[in-house]
C-alpha cells in the first residue's frame, strides 16, 4: 500500500463565499419552517389520545388524516432533508477547505422550493391525505408524488455538488487520506442516493402514471415493498447527518476529542452496507413475502444495530475526555463538567441520551416475535419520537445554535430560552413516549383519532393522558426554539468575528499506511452494498415480478 500524505487542518484557510452562505442559509430555513409548521398537528394528535379535540380550531383542516399527513411530511421528510441539503455540503466544503458550486446549490434549493410548493398544495387542498407512507391503493393528487420526487432530486444534486468537490480535491491531493468530516458526510448521502432509487422507481414508474390516469390500476404490495426498501434506510439518512455532527463537531464543542479516526470511518462504512437490506422489518406482518426473507432482514437489522452501539461507546469516551479536561474527576464527575450552558452542546447531549431509549425500543421492534405485539400500536410512534423525533430533531436544533450565527454573522439571541427549550422538549418527549409505549403495549392502535373512534379501552387512559402532557411540552419546546432562531436571524446582534465550524480532531490520527486505507475506497464499499441489497431483495423480486396491477385508486377522505 502506498504511503499517504497527512492532512494539515488550517482553520483560517476557508471562508464560505457570500452567495453560498445565502443558499445554504435559505435551504436550512426551509427545514426549520417545516419543523415549526408540522408541530401544530402534532399537538392535536397528542391531545387526541387524551380525548381532547382541538381539530375544530384548525380552520382549513378537513380530517385527522390530512393533518397527520402534514405532520409526517413536514417534520419527517422536509425538515430532515432540507437540513441535510444545507449541512452535508457545508461540512464537505469545510473539510476540503474549498467552495462548492454556487449554481448547483441554487438549483438544488429551487427544486426543494418547487417540490415543497407542490406538496403543500396537494396536502393543504386535501388531495393527498395518504400519510407519509403513501401506501397504494390510497391515491394522492399527482402534485404530491411529483413534489416529493423534486425534493429527492434536490438531495441528489446536493450529493453531486459534494462529489464534484471531492473530485477536484482528489486531483490536487492524489495520495492524501480523505478528511474525516468530508468522508462521513459523503458516505451519508451516497447511502441515501442508493436507498432512494426504489422509491423513485415506485413514484415515477407506478404511482405518477397511475394518478395521472395513464394506467388504471396499480400493485399495492410491490409499491409498499419499494417504499420500505427506501424507507427503512431513510431513517438512517435522517440519523447520519446527526451522527456527522456528533462525531465531527460535538467532541470539540465539549472540549474533548474523538479517539479513533478508523473506527468512525468503519461505522459509516457499516451504515453504507447495512442500512438498506433491512426494509422487511417493517413488513413482518405483510402477506406475500417469504418468512425466511423476513428472517434474513431481521438478522441484518441486528447487524445495523452494531454501528450505533459502537457510536454510543465512542461518543461517551469523547465526551468524557472533554469533561475531564474541564476538571471532572471520579467515575461520573466529568458529566457535570460538560459545558451544559452551551445550548448547542447540551441540546445534542440530551438528544444522545434520549436515543439510548430509541435504540432499545428499535431492538424490540426488530425482533420478529415481539414485533407481533407492538406492530401498528402507539408503541411505534413512541419509538420513533425517541429516534427521529428527538435524536435527530434535537440534534438539528442544537446545530442551529451555531450554524445560524455562522451563516448570518449574528450572535445567537436568547441563550437561556434556548436552554429552556431543549430541557422542556426532552422532558416532554420522555413523558410522551412513556405514554405511547405503555398504551401501545395495551393495544392502543396508532393512526387512529381516538376522539372519534367507535371503540375504546379504559386501559389506554393513563398512557393517553401522558401522551397529551408530554406532547404539549414538546410543542412548547419547539415554539421556543423557533422564537430563538427567528429573533437571531432578523434581530441578532451583528458580529464580524471570523467564525469557524467547531471541527474536532482525533486522538489517533488517520493512518498513513496499512489496511485502514481501504476504508476510503468508496467504489469498493458501494459494490459490496449493492451485492448485499441483491441478496436481501433479489429473491423477492425474482419470485414476485411481473407487477400485479390489481387495485384501483381510493380517495376515502
Ligand atoms: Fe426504527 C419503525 C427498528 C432506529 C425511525 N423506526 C420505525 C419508524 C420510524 C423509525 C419512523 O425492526 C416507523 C415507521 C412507520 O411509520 O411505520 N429502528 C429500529 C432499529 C433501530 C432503529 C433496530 N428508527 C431508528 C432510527 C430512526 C427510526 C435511528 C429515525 C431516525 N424501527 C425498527 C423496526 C421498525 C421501526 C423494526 C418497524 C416496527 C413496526 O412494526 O412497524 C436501531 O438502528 C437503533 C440503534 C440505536 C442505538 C442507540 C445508540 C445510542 C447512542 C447515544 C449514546 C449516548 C451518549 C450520551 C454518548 C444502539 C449513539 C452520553 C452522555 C452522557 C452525558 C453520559
Ligand atoms: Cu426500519
Amino acid at each position: 500500500m502506498s504511503r499517504v500524505t497527512p492532512i494539515v487542518f488550517n482553520p483560517s484557510a476557508f471562508e464560505l463565499p457570500e452567495s453560498q452562505r445565502k443558499a445554504i442559509a435559505w435551504t436550512l430555513y426551509i427545514g426549520y419552517l417545516a419543523l415549526t409548521a408540522g408541530i401544530f398537528h402534532g399537538l392535536a394528535q397528542a391531545l387526541s389520545y387524551a380525548k381532547i379535540d382541538i381539530l375544530p380550531y384548525f380552520p382549513t383542516l378537513k380530517s385527522y388524516y390530512q393533518g397527520l399527513t402534514a405532520h409526517g411530511v413536514a417534520n419527517a421528510l422536509i425538515f430532515t432533508f432540507s437540513f441535510s441539503n444545507a449541512f452535508l455540503p457545508l461540512m464537505t466544503a469545510r473539510a476540503f477547505s474549498r467552495p462548492l458550486l454556487s449554481s448547483l446549490l441554487w438549483v438544488a434549493f429551487t427544486l426543494l422550493v418547487v417540490g415543497n410548493i407542490l406538496v403543500i398544495y396537494a396536502v393543504v387542498s386535501n388531495r393527498a391525505s395518504v400519510l407519509y407512507t403513501s401506501y397504494a391503493p390510497l391515491q394522492a393528487h399527482w402534485t404530491y408524488y411529483a413534489g416529493l420526487v423534486l425534493v429527492v432530486v434536490s438531495t441528489w444534486l446536493a450529493l453531486l455538488n459534494m462529489l464534484l468537490l471531492f473530485r477536484s480535491w482528489r486531483r490536487d491531493n492524489p495520495n492524501a487520506r480523505i478528511p474525516l468530516l468530508a468522508f462521513i458526510s459523503i458516505v451519508s448521502y451516497v447511502m441515501w442516493f442508493l436507498a432512494s432509487l426504489p422509491i423513485a422507481t415506485s413514484f415515477l414508474g407506478f404511482l405518477l402514471p397511475w394518478t395521472l390516469g395513464f394506467v388504471e390500476k396499480t400493485d399495492p404490495l410491490l409499491n409498499r415493498t419499494l417504499f420500505w426498501f427506501t424507507a427503512h434506510a431513510i431513517v438512517y439518512a435522517w440519523l447520519l447527518p446527526a451522527y456527522v455532527s456528533w462525531y465531527g463537531l460535538v467532541p470539540k464543542q465539549a472540549g474533548g476529542t474523538l479517539i479513533s479516526d478508523s473506527l468512525v470511518r468503519l461505522v459509516f462504512v457499516l451504515f453504507l452496507l447495512l442500512s438498506i437490506p433491512t426494509g422487511f422489518h417493517h413488513q413482518y406482518t405483510d402477506p406475500g413475502i417469504a418468512n425466511h426473507m423476513k428472517g434474513l432482514h431481521a438478522v441484518l437489522t441486528f447487524g445495523v444495530f452494531f454501528p450505533s452501539l459502537a457510536t454510543a461507546f465512542t461518543l461517551c469516551a469523547a465526551l468524557e475526555i472533554g469533561g475531564r479536561r474541564n476538571g471532572g474527576t471520579g467515575l461520573l464527575g466529568w458529566i457535570p463538567k460538560l459545558p451544559w450552558r452551551d445550548p448547542s452542546l447540551m441540546t445534542q447531549v440530551l438528544a444522545m441520551l434520549t436515543f439510548v431509549l430509541g435504540g432499545i425500543t428499535g431492538l424490540i421492534n426488530a425482533s420478529f416475535t415481539m414485533n407481533q405485539v407492538i406492530h401498528n400500536t402507539t408503541w411505534i410512534p413512541g419509538h420513533f419520537h425517541l429516534t427521529v423525533g428527538t435524536a435527530v430533531a434535537m440534534t438539528l436544533m442544537g446545530v442551529a445554535y451555531w450554524m445560524v450565527p455562522y451563516l448570518t454573522k449574528r450572535e445567537l439571541w436568547g441563550v437561556k430560552i434556548a436552554l429552556a427549550s431543549s430541557w422542556i422538549y426532552t422532558i416532554g418527549v420522555l413523558i410522551f413516549s412513556r405514554g405511547m409505549i405503555s398504551a401501545g403495549l395495551k393495544g392502543m392502535p396508532r393512526r387512529i383519532y381516538r376522539v372519534q373512534a367507535t371503540y375504546d379501552n379504559p386501559a389506554w387512559d393513563l398512557g393517553g393522558t401522558l401522551t397529551a402532557i408530554g406532547g404539549t411540552a414538546m410543542f412548547i419546546g419547539i415554539l421556543l426554539f423557533f422564537v430563538v432562531i427567528f429573533v437571531t436571524i432578523f434581530f441578532g446582534r451583528r458580529s464580524e468575528a471570523n467564525r469557524d465550524i467547531p471541527w474536532s480532531d482525533t486522538l489517533v490520527a488517520p493512518q498513513a499506511s496499512g489496511w485502514e486505507l481501504n476504508l476510503d475506497r468508496f467504489k469498493l464499499w458501494i459494490g459490496v452494498a449493492i451485492v448485499l441489497i441483491v441478496v436481501a431483495y433479489g429473491p423477492f423480486f425474482a419470485s414476485y415480478l411481473p407487477p400485479r396491477f390489481i387495485a384501483k385508486g381510493y380517495m376515502i377522505w
